[in-house]
């Protein structure tokens, strides 16, 4: 079965909690979690000032294809009170998940591109991604040099109290 990594983020409501239910369900749903990051608190990436975000990168071995598991993921976030008819592009949310590879699949179809094509740029991605897996193959570089070449700074390991 093809291991997919996922990245789990959350920036609204209880941040911790929301991870953890997500991890269940992708256990549940997806597939087995054969490896799972640290988790990290994040400074937010991106246009919209917003708070803080936890993110976790787990590798998920699954029978689903790309679109299937694009839906249960959906479903998952939105079991999170995801409202996506009422929230901003880049914006907070209680639950995203957004898959970032999928086996050595690509995919480019109208709303699902693999590998995620904003993973490159992402610290909040890149860090937990090279902690699991700093060998693998991200468009032809390798997650630790992407990880390499782009600022850390905002990204910490989280310690739940
Ligand atoms: N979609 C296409 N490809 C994929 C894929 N590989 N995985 C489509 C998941 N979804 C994919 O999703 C919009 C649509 O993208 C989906 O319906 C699906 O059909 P979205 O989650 O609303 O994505 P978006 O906001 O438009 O773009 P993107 O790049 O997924 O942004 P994010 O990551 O969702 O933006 N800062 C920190 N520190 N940590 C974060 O987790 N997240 C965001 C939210 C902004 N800043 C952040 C974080
Ligand atoms: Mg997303």
């Amino acid at each position: 079965m093809p291991d997919t990594y996922i990245c789990l983020g959350s920036n609204l409501g209880n941040r911790t909690e929301h991870l953890t239910a997500a991890r269940g369900a992708i256990i549940a749903r997806v597939g087995a979690i054969t490896a799972e990051s640290s988790i990290y608190d994040t400074a937010p990436w991106g246009p919209v000032p917003q708070d803080n975000y936890l993110n976790q990168v787990v590798r998920v071995s699954t029978a689903l294809a790309p679109r299937e598991l694009l839906g249960v993921l959906h479903e998952i976030e939105r079991a999170a009170g995801r409202d996506r008819k009422n929230e901003v592009r880049y914006g907070p949310r209680p639950l995203d998940l957004d898959i970032l590879l999928y086996g050595d699949r690509a995919v480019k179809e109208d709303g699902l591109t693999i590998p995620h094509p904003r993973i490159a740029e992402r610290a909040f991605v890149l860090v937990p991604l090279a902690e699991i897996a700093p060998k693998l193959s991200i468009a032809g570089e390798r997650a630790e040099k992407l990880l390499s070449r782009i600022d850390t700074t905002g990204v910490r390991r989280f310690d739940p109290v």
